[in-house]
């Protein structure tokens, strides 16, 4: 919409976080005020019925900030992408609520989105001084860096599953058609948004500070198929070679038990 220099859209995915919101909400605009940057937070929130709409009604009377209640659609991708299409200024973050990702990166992330050429910024935990707190679940461990190493081919981001990242308004524009399936928002608007100069803040990864994870086994089943699709857009042949190689086998297969016959 407009540009004054050092303004941001910060959008938050809610599902049941009343208990976290007071806190986020605090800390993201004393470092954005410190930072002098102009900011709005839009949180698209499923209609938790939690009290979210009451917490966020008082936080508003000392803060920019707004709720979006979806009533007829769930998700946390698509509830980014809502939140893009509420936003007023050109630069949007995205948040979790839980303050796994602390709320003073918000700066450091659109510092290096400012710097050219940048058309994507992840805050991540596997680069530089980033890194996870120590009471974090071994088997969420493993799980990432699986997670990770499956999407290799389709990102140089050394954190394509990070939930913390920056993007210019044009890039979300860019793109013809998002798929918002599962929870990894980002890696689609970096693939889709054909993005070529990433960069990186390095972050610390804390636990979830109150409420409960919504990550379950049918959203890491989400997360594959998402992955394919992704796979299919990024690389149309392999497509083809799957069928290719479908071919093979069923002609040799074929041979096989003619020769015996
Ligand atoms: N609007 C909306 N937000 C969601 C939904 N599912 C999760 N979220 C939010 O998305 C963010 C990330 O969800 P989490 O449950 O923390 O997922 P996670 O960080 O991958 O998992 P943990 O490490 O266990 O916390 C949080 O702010 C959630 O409230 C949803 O269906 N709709
Ligand atoms: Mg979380």
């Amino acid at each position: 919409m407009q540009a004054p220099s050092k303004a941001a859209s910060i959008v938050v995915p809610t599902y049941r976080e009343a208990d976290n919101l007071p806190t986020l909400v605090k800390r993201v605009f004393a470092a954005a005020g410190e930072a002098a940057i102009e900011a709005e937070m839009i949180i698209v929130d499923d209609d938790s019925r939690d009290g979210t709409a009451d917490v966020v009604a008082t936080l508003a009377d000392r803060y920019p900030v707004r709720l979006i209640t979806r009533v007829d659609e769930r998700g946390l991708s698509s509830a980014v992408l809502r939140g893009f299409s509420e936003a007023s200024f050109d630069r949007f973050v995205v948040l979790d609520a839980d303050l796994q990702h602390p709320p003073e990166i918000v700066p450091a992330l659109l510092t290096r989105l400012d710097e050219k050429p940048c058309d994507f910024v992840s805050a991540t935990r596997y680069a530089g001084s980033g890194g996870i707190v120590e009471d974090w679940p071994w088997h969420r461990r493993v799980t990432s860096l699986v997670a990770k190493w499956m999407a290799r081919p389709l990102t140089p981001l050394s954190d394509p599953l990070s939930g913390c990242f920056a993007l210019p308004r044009h890039v979300w524009e860019r793109v013809d058609h998002l798929n918002p399936i599962g929870y990894k928002i980002a890696l689609e608007l970096y693939v889709k948004g054909r993005c070529h100069d990433p960069g990186e803040v390095p972050i610390r990864f804390e636990t979830r500070k109150a409420g409960e994870s919504k990550l379950t086994g049918a959203v890491m089943w989400r997360y594959v198929r998402h992955l394919a699709a992704l796979y299919s857009y990024r690389f149309p042949w392999l497509s083809w070679a799957g069928v290719g190689v479908l071919f093979v086998l069923a002609a040799w297969a074929v041979a096989a038990w003619l020769t015996r016959c």
